[in-house]
């Protein structure tokens, strides 16, 4: 207040104007101030007195409120009603705590881990962010493709469409007729949008790896984060361009996010570097505190983030996993996946998606939205705390353009302490393509060949022999040195394949247990087991012994199963056909008991006997009643082992 006026006042000298001057000055003093208390009430005092030093986001939804603030904010949050932020959690996670032995709700699974770390496994308080949910993307009536729904090409425009299709092997024409920031239908389960988030967690930065990806996929994907992330918790976006060639990845993506309301960068790697190795170049630069790695086609939709970060939050070692839905490559339709797969593998080492066991259900209390704990990931789309990523030894920088990589991370996590989980509340669309639309130098099977060896190498100890078997052509020599790799697991004291297939994939395809790998002899015509390269519900076949593994590889295990790869020798009639059917690890159809003396197969359920084809169709294996004849015996010898012969032969246990 002015003292010029006030010496006025009691002088008594007062004029109508004057007193009015007065009165408004004050006013407009004390509104100043008010705005003021307001408006930095919760700053804190960081040494100094600097709280005027507290910034608002440029968004303008939410604040950066640093630790010490925490008491008021608390205050605050209790005094306000339940549904004002539903799903930011009430009660702070005490990260300085490091006690999370087993943490969120694991059902005493979480045995066999490390108990000592590098690391510790929760950050501190006040490296964490306040944050709350990003407001629901409006739908833009009348646009096509709103709400996720499909885009329909007009008939004059069908050839246009076929000539686009050809440069990413997606529907181009519809991409770019779909709004940069398309509205979704919300797609999780309903329970996920009540489920509590912890207050503050860690940031993260995108990186978003490409090469001639489209404009219009590119933009969409990074709209998708922009839009749907709690801004706080939106560190920066990471765009790594792997040599491309199309002219809108240059200059003009450069220009375009500068313009973005989150901070954007290109890096570029140059020359043609691959998957690996361009994320390695963007993790690199990596600033937020957990890296979250997405492709360049995909959408993120609401409440994406945050499921993320908070496994990662109770527990570093956490690698998490969104849902991966399928935006339809014809017409860009967002369509939802199931909640009930889960990453698995074959013997050829190609990743799959197979069905959650019963097993893991029970262990989630049949919570839907309960994490997943998965024993292998896609690869595409994860979170993963920044430090862990290096802790545990980033990428394999001996591996090539792509894949195998996911695999070798999904094992290495495992084994090496940490958790692998699908976050079900979490999801991610992504343009799945039938071909691919890019070239590999050298050609993609020598190099993913080259990778699975690799990953054979150092992760599989003996049941790379199942890989190698029924895929003659990866040789060893291909996968070049591994010393570094391998010095890596014995420093991180990781755990064996063994370990993994018993604990953490008990279904896996590679049969933990198993009394023989390798090929399936008559004893009469001297021809093998042959899948014949069929596929799920066709018949078995036999032929001519070539002796080289692929198609006439089987293994006979524990359980009784005859398998090759993912499929089973199954028949549900007692004189057959015997088909190749998924493998189910549940005996009846597939239950066969091998006699090492008398060398017959016999069908549990029917009682009767793997016997020889017949003269008119030489090529089918057949099933008929026993009776000892040399067509019934069946030579398991060769040059591969007995594994679990009398159970105490066991290979791959090698620690
Ligand atoms: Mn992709």
């Amino acid at each position: 207040m002015s003292v010029v006026s006030l010496n006025r006042m009691f002088r008594g000298k007062i004029r109508t104007n004057t007193c009015r001057i007065v009165v408004l000055t004050s006013l407009v003093w004390l509104l100043i101030d008010v705005i003021l208390i307001v408006k930095y009430a919760d700053c804190p005092s960081t040494g100094g007195g600097s709280s005027w030093l507290c910034k608002r986001n440029g968004d303008g939804y939410d604040v950066e409120v640093p630790n010490a603030a925490r008491q008021s904010q608390q205050q605050r949050r209790a005094a306000a009603p339940e549904d004002d932020d539903p799903i930011v959690d009430a009660e702070e996670i005490d990260t300085n705590s490091n006690n999370f032995g087993d943490p969120g709700g694991y059902g005493g699974g979480g045995g066999g881990r490390d108990a000592d770390s590098s690391m510790p496994r929760t950050y501190r308080p006040q490296e964490l962010k306040k944050w709350r949910q990003a407001p629901t993307v409006a739908e833009n009536y009348g646009r096509p493709g709103e709400m996720g729904k499909p885009v329909k090409i007009p008939a004059n425009q069908q050839e246009l469409m076929k000539e686009k299709f050809k440069e990413n092997q997606f529907n181009l024409l519809a991409s770019d007729m779909i709004w940069l920031n398309r509205s979704l239908t919300d797609v999780r389960h309903h329970d996920c949008k009540k489920k509590h988030y912890p207050a503050k967690l860690p940031t993260t930065s995108i990186v978003i790896v490409f090469h001639n990806e489209a404009w219009s996929t590119l933009l969409r994907t990074i709209w998708s984060v922009i839009n749907r992330s709690p801004r706080p918790l939106l560190k920066e976006i990471i765009l790594v361009d792997d040599a491309s060639e199309r002219e809108h990845l240059g200059r003009q993506l450069e220009e375009y996010v500068r313009t973005l309301p989150v901070p954007t960068f290109v890096l570029r790697t140059g020359k043609r570097s691959g998957l690996i190795r361009a994320r390695l170049l963007g993790a690199k630069h990596v600033k937020g505190q957990v890296i979250t790695f997405l492709d360049a086609h995909c959408e993120c939709t609401e409440g994406w983030l945050e499921p993320l970060l908070a496994r990662i939050v109770l527990d570093r070692k956490t690698v998490v996993c969104p849902i991966i839905d399928v935006i339809s490559d014809e017409t860009f339709e967002y369509v939802t996946a199931s909640d009930q797969t889960w990453g698995g593998f074959n013997w050829k080492l190609n990743f799959r998606w197979y069905r959650v066991p019963a097993r893991e259900m029970q262990r989630r209390n049949h919570d839907r939205t309960a994490p997943l704990r998965t024993p292998t990931m896609a690869g595409g789309l994860f979170s993963i705390d920044r430090d862990y990523f290096y802790e545990i030894g980033s990428y394999d920088e001996g591996m090539d353009i792509w894949g195998g990589e996911n695999l070798e991370m999904s094992f290495r996590v495992w084994m090496c302490g940490g958790t692998l989980e699908i976050a079900p509340c979490s999801r991610v669309g992504h343009v799945f393509r039938k071909s691919t639309p890019y070239s590999f130098p050298g050609g993609t099977s020598q190099i993913v060949n080259k990778n699975n060896a690799r990953l054979a190498e150092v992760w599989l100890d003996g049941w790379s022999e199942f890989y190698y078997n029924i895929n003659p052509g990866a040789r060893k020599a291909s996968a070049g040195d591994v010393s570094e790799r391998r010095a890596l697991r014995e420093r991180l004291k990781c755990k064996s394949f063994r370990w993994y297939l018993e604990n953490i994939y008990p279904e896996s395809q590679m049969p933990l247990d198993y009394y023989f790998l390798g090929e399936i002899r008559n004893v009469k015509t001297h021809n093998c087991l042959d899948t014949m390269g069929r596929k799920s519900n066709e018949k078995i076949g036999s032929s001519y012994c070539h002796g080289l593994g692929g198609n006439q590889v089987f293994a006979y295990t524990k359980r009784h199963q005859i398998m090759s790869d993912d499929n089973c020798l199954d028949a549900s009639n007692a004189l057959g056909p015997v088909n190749l059917v998924r493998c189910h690890g549940m005996g009846g159809n597939q239950e066969w008991i091998y006699d090492d003396e008398e060398k017959t197969i016999k069908h549990v359920n029917s009682g009767n006997c793997l016997t020889r084809a017949s003269e008119d169709d030489p090529s089918t294996p057949l099933l008929r009643p026993c009776n000892y004849s040399e067509g019934q015996q069946w030579l398991m010898q060769s040059k591969f082992k007995w594994q679990a012969h009398h159970g105490d032969n066991r290979i791959g246990e090698d620690r």
